[in-house]
């Protein structure tokens, strides 16, 4: 008999959709390290309140790292270099992270990604969020690598109009989503978690994308 050599042992790349890809299981091989690197991250940028375009509290809340990161108050959401909160720059993204990123959007078939952006999602029991796409990039076909850590969640995935149909899978602890081209625009979302515990996170999903916010991808 041969044994697995990890719990989660890192599946094929999977094609979802035209530019996109699922790794699964890949980031559970290191998760240990992933953990560390957040927590890194989080002990100088921990979590803080989010805001909606429309001004109302979101249910998850958030951290950056990188040269820019993503915030949103009340009154304005957008990329910034420091945090509105505190005016202080974000932190750096630690190596591991950014090599990270850039291995998996290889194995993904993108070449020369360089996220100046890993941005971090907390999500609590209940947490969601709702159908949207990511359009504060300015370049509308770089990929974007995210990362899930802890408790698995339904993602949703739309089409390139908010009204298409939508179908939905399971994001596990340790899968890579990697996607840009002409799944980029594609509308997206996270049902609401449920409750659960694991072993690394307890009641939690971390989920991290790195981004390209202002750089053009050429690759
Ligand atoms: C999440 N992810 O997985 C939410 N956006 O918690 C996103 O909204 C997302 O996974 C753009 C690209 C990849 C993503
Ligand atoms: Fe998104």
């Amino acid at each position: 008999m041969t044994l697995p050599l990890f719990d989660t042992e890192p599946q094929p790349p999977q094609t979802i959709a035209d530019g996109a890809v699922l790794l699964r299981g890949w980031a559970a091989v290191n998760d240990g390290e992933w953990m560390a690197a957040v927590q890194q991250v989080l002990a100088q940028q921990p979590f803080q309140a989010a805001y909606t375009a429309s001004g109302l509290p979101m249910s998850v809340r958030t951290s950056n790292c990188g040269e820019w990161g993503w915030a949103a108050n009340r009154n304005a959401y957008g990329y910034t270099r420091s945090d509105p909160l505190t005016g202080k720059l974000w932190p750096s993204m630690p190596q591991f992270l950014k090599q990270q990123a850039k291995v998996l959007s290889g194995l993904a078939g993108y070449l020369g990604f360089e996220p100046d952006v890993c941005l971090i999602n907390c999500y609590e029991v209940g947490a969601k969020m709702g159908l949207h796409h990511d359009a504060d990039e300015r370049d509308k076909f770089a990929p974007i690598v995210s990362v899930s850590l802890g408790l698995p969640c339904t993602f949703v995935w739309g089409g390139l109009q908010r009204s298409d149909p939508v179908r939905s899978f399971r994001l596990e602890h340790g899968d890579v989503l990697v996607w840009g081209g002409a799944s980029r625009m594609v509308f997206h979302g996270v049902r609401p978690l449920q409750a659960g515990q694991h072993p690394l996170l307890g009641a939690q999903r971390w989920n991290l994308t790195f981004r390209m916010a202002r750089a053009i991808y050429t690759a």
